[in-house]
């Protein structure tokens, strides 16, 4: 299986780039921001100021430091709005230009956390129907991707990508 969900910390995991669920300053934050600048370490905050910023649905790479994973790839998720301000669109380019940077640095694993679905409070199904359509996508157009991890952080969250993956995933 090249798709693999687990539950976890992904400041733990493996990989030659995890995911970053960030801001637009990349300057750190709560959630997995911060839990992954704090495994990552100082230097990390360092290379993000030389960012200067992402905006929404975008991404940027930077090295991992401290952490187990080689690489972290920044994205900017969108901020649920309610759900007619394109927050759908922005959430699935978010994905889009992770893969672009997977692709574009030869990567062959990847690991992401449930992007938007905390602070940003976007609805944690229809944010799994877009994450695993776009993962799919990316691993049938990439045959040099080994792996996507998405690594859900509670067991309700597991169990919801694990519904929308076996294709029981509602209609809303
Ligand atoms: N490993 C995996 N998932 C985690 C971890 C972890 N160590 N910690 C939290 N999560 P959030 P967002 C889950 O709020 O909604 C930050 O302050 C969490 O349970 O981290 O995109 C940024 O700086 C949830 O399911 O990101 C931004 O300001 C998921 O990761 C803002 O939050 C995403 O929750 C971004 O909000």
């Amino acid at each position: 299986m090249r798709l693999e969900l687990i539950r976890g910390d992904i400041t733990r995991v493996d990989a030659d780039a995890i995911v970053n669920a960030a801001n637009s300053a990349l300057l750190g934050g709560g959630g997995v921001d911060g839990a992954i600048h704090r495994a990552a370490g100082p230097e990390l905050l360092a290379e993000c100021r030389l960012l200067r910023g992402c905006p929404t649905g975008q991404a940027r790479l930077t090295r991992g430091y401290r952490l187990p994973a080689r690489h972290v790839i920044h994205t900017v998720g969108p901020v649920w709005r309610g759900g007619a301000d394109g927050e759908s669109a922005l959430l699935a380019r978010c994905y889009q230009s992770v893969f672009a940077l997977v692709e574009q640095q030869g990567f062959g694993t990847v690991a992401f956390p449930s992007i938007s679905t905390g602070v940003y409070r976007f609805p944690i199904e229809r944010a799994a129907r877009i994450a695993l359509g776009e993962i799919r996508k990316a691993l049938e157009r990439m045959p040099s991707l080994e792996k996507v991890t998405v690594v859900l952080f509670s067991d309700a969250d597991l169990e919801t990508y694990q519904r929308v993956l076996s294709g029981d995933g509602g209609s809303s």
